[in-house]
């Protein structure tokens, strides 16, 4: 079993060197999360990114136009952050939307470090 170290102290001072204890507990690591990102390109329309990003990331129309035009300048945007299966369904849906509407548009996924 992974151990990881508890810190236990019954001193008024919150703690420092001396009375600091070493306990173990099981380790719970907390699941890494996901960046999906949004890529420019030449081709895709300005609406169609804007329609996406409200379709399948719930954004207000505001919201969705800052973060299209964000992508259209910079590059490239991160639109949410995801367990990795939610991840995984955004970018299938994006995609899958875009091959159907025959748009170049790309989006993809990066572990968050
Ligand atoms: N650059 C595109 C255009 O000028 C717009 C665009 C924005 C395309 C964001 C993709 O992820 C994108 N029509």
């Amino acid at each position: 079993m992974l151990l990881q170290p508890l810190m236990m102290t019954d001193k008024p001072d919150g703690g420092g060197e001396a009375s600091t204890l070493l306990k173990t507990r099981p380790k719970t690591k907390r699941p890494p999360l996901y960046k999906v990102l949004l890529l420019n390109d030449d081709y895709t329309p300005m609406e169609f990114v804007v329609h996406v990003l409200e379709r399948f990331f719930f954004m207000t129309h505001a919201q969705a136009f800052e973060i299209m035009l964000t992508v259209h300048k910079k590059g490239v945007a991160v639109v949410g952050v995801f367990s990795h299966e939610i991840a995984e369904t955004k970018v299938g849906q994006v995609m899958d939307f875009a091959r159907r509407h025959q748009h170049p548009l790309q989006c993809t996924m990066e572990k968050e470090e």
